[in-house]
């Protein structure tokens, strides 16, 4: 069972695609970039990109084949916008050849793991290194601890998450799709770590 970010989104622009170019800026107060969500399966990457573009927790929606794209806009406070153009990709070992298309070019990285789940968040660091080798030089990077509402259940400490995201350069968050929980302030904060380009 997973959130199904899947569903078709009438409101998605498709002009990205696969291989739209880092920070496609479309003038200097108006970005779009191309964020990449990875992970374990059912950490709960398609239920933060569900509850973050609809504000929905469906915990009953299907897995993620392959992956898919939503897009959404929010607006900063400096009346710049940003619209991520989201690949939330499937977990599954079968898939992981296809992440590099997924992840080349992207201006933002979500990496994400279960508090509840030390091998969930082994596998996060995983792709952390993946990411460092193969990922754009200056992409941002999130370090997510998702399904901070199972406190009883946690097995990852909030300090381990927070050690590995700043000895590698990323910020780190705790979020619960389930709860709403930091999910509109993890990209609130990606939104505003972003390069911004020079004003025309
Ligand atoms: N308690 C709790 N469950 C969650 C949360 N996020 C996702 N889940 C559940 O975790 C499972 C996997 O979620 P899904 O988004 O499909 O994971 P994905 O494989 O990473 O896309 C589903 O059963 C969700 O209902 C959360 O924040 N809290
Ligand atoms: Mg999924």
């Amino acid at each position: 069972m997973g959130c199904a970010s899947s569903l078709p989104d009438r409101n998605s622009a498709r002009s990205g695609g696969l291989n739209s170019e880092v920070n496609n800026v479309s003038d200097s107060k108006n970005l779009r970039v191309k964020l990449v969500l990875l992970g374990d399966s059912g950490v709960g990457k398609s239920c933060i990109v569900l509850r973050f573009v609809r504000g929905q927790f469906d915990p009953t929606s299907k897995v993620t084949v392959g992956a898919s794209f939503l897009s959404q806009t929010i607006a900063l406070q400096d009346s710049t916008t940003v619209k991520f153009e989201i690949w939330d990709t499937a977990g599954q070992e079968r898939y992981a050849a296809l992440a590099p298309l997924y992840y080349r070019g992207a201006a933002v990285a979500v990496v994400v793991y279960d508090i509840t789940s030390p091998e969930s968040f082994n596998k996060a660091q995983y792709w952390v290194k993946e990411l460092q080798k193969h990922g754009s030089p200056d992409i941002v990077m999130a370090f997510v601890g998702n399904k901070a509402d199972l406190q009883e259940k946690r097995e990852v400490p909030a300090q381990d998450g927070m050690d590995y995201a700043e000895k590698n350069g990323m910020f780190f968050i705790e979020t619960s799709a389930k709860t709403a929980d930091n999910i509109n302030e993890l990209f609130e904060v990606i939104a505003k770590r972003l390069p911004r380009p020079p004003p025309s």
